[in-house]
């Protein structure tokens, strides 16, 4: 605004505005999807639970008949892109630098030249940690949430808000809950004082148990 001597002074709020020009980039993304009649998935989660071990076992169940693409979200390397890509799935690899998230921007500047009309499903691993990517709408259908016994029991209670931005949870690597004397109740508990309603599946990528249900969950 003007003053009475003419000096213009703008108060810019950065989270606002930050997060106003992500939301419109993201609907532009849930706009293109729709479109092309596209489920986006958003998997989010700290490094090591299990995200891309979850997306390969997704896209071994689903089978090669099955449209999908991959976006992966990395600070550096094409490693997670690449084991997907062994499965015969088409991938994309997004490279973050120093930034510790996906936002919608960058999806939508990686779907630049890619033809939509090939995929039914996009699969996408966000940047490995529990805090940001939950900040940032990529204009999925579903943001998920992969939790694993092996990251100790407060990620729950330390990470509330992830949780609460969340539409499912994963509780992964439940192959490995007593050996290493898991209460998965427990965090099960916790979650539910975060957001009672919230699905949640009990998940081992590994051996394939509750594959099943996640997917009939996600509607694919
Ligand atoms: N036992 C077991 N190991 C798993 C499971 N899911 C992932 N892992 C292992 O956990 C490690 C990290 O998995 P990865 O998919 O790379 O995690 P990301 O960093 O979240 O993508 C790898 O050594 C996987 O083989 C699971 O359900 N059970
Ligand atoms: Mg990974």
């Amino acid at each position: 605004m003007n003053d009475s001597e003419g000096r213009k002074t703008v108060t810019v709020d950065i989270r606002k505005d930050l997060f106003g020009a992500n939301e419109q980039a993201a609907m532009l993304n849930a706009e293109l999807f729709k479109k092309h009649g596209i489920k986006a998935i958003d998997i989010m989660g700290s490094v090591g639970t299990g995200k891309t071990q979850l997306i390969e076992a997704l896209c071994d169940r689903l089978g090669r008949g099955r449209r999908i693409l991959m976006i992966a979200g990395d600070l550096a390397t094409r490693i997670d892109a690449d084991r997907v890509a062994s499965h015969g799935v088409d991938t994309v690899q997004i490279n973050t630098g120093t930034a510790c998230h996906l936002d919608a921007r960058m999806v939508r500047v990686a779907l630049d030249d890619v033809d939509l009309s090939k995929y039914e499903v996009v699969f996408i691993e966000n940047v490995g940690n529990l805090i940001c990517p939950a900040g940032y709408s990529l204009g999925v259908s579903k943001k998920v949430v992969v939790l694993s016994v092996t990251e100790g029991p407060y990620m729950v209670r330390k990470h509330p808000l992830t949780i609460k931005r969340s539409d499912m949870v994963v509780i992964n690597k439940i192959d490995l809950a007593e050996a290493l004397e898991f209460d998965v109740d427990r965090l099960l508990e916790d979650i539910r004082e975060v957001d009672a309603n919230l699905p949640v599946f009990r998940v081992s990528a590994k051996t394939g148990e509750g594959i099943d249900s996640f997917i009939s969950a996600l509607g694919l």
